[in-house]
């Protein structure tokens, strides 16, 4: 009987999209039901904590100077400024999934998937998110009520900027309905891992059959 272990190279699967347009739904879902194969990259921030954020499981927020040193020391994976707050990837984390055999799901924006793209291209696959039309993504911003009424107009004027950076990403969503998105997403997931060049148990167990053939 062939028994070899079919280990395979992680999956960094960054997701983009304009804000509102169903990404951290679609992340939170995917994250509960892989929760074995899948971590989730906790990204540090300068921002403020919104109401019910926790620290450490949406965000590690830490000051400019705690950003800085990071960034200074070699820390950061990657990072960007989106509305005067620093966001960022810490490497150590991210070592850390992909060594113990897990996929690292990335909640980051367009200047976080480009830099990933010059470091680890072989390891990632970028999703884009985007809204079924601008309207749709304006009452998602407004219904969620968690930000100023100026903080959602700045967000609709980078939202346009975000979304014009659709052709840098492998696939597409666009999210007319959270199910069929959430199915698609999966079904991207699915593929990626059984690219033949991340299924790295492959050749010793391909010997082992060919032995007893
Ligand atoms: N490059 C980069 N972008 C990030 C990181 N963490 C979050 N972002 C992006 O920063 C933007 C603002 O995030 P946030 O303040 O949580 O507001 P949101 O737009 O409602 O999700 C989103 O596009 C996130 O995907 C990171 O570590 N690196
Ligand atoms: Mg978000």
């Amino acid at each position: 009987m062939p028994n070899v272990p079919l280990t395979r190279r992680g999956v960094l699967l960054v997701l983009s999209s304009p804000s509102g347009a169903g990404k951290t739904t679609l992340a939170k879902r995917l994250l509960q039901e892989e929760a074995e194969e899948i971590r989730m990259s906790v990204s540090v921030t300068t921002r403020a904590p919104r109401p019910g954020e926790v620290d450490g499981k949406d965000y590690r927020f830490v000051s400019k100077t705690e950003f800085q040193r990071m960034r200074e020391g070699g820390a950061l994976l990657e990072w960007a400024e989106v509305f005067d707050n620093f966001y960022g990837t810490e490497r150590a984390q991210v070592e850390d999934f992909v060594n113990s055999g897990h996929d690292v799901l990335f909640d980051i924006d367009w200047q976080g998937a480009r830099q990933l793209a010059e470091t680890m291209p072989h390891d990632l696959v970028r999703v884009f998110i985007l809204p079924p039309s601008g309207g749709a993504l304006e009452q998602r911003l407004t219904s969620r009520n968690m930000d100023s009424p100026e903080v959602v107009a700045r967000r609709m004027a980078k939202a346009a900027d975000e979304i014009s950076h659709w052709p840098e990403y492998d696939y597409v969503i666009v999210n007319h309905d959270v199910d069929e998105s959430y199915a698609e997403l999966k079904a991207v997931v699915t593929a990626e891992r059984l690219r033949r060049e991340r299924q790295v148990g492959l050749s010793a167990l391909v010997r082992e059959i060919e032995s007893e053939l």
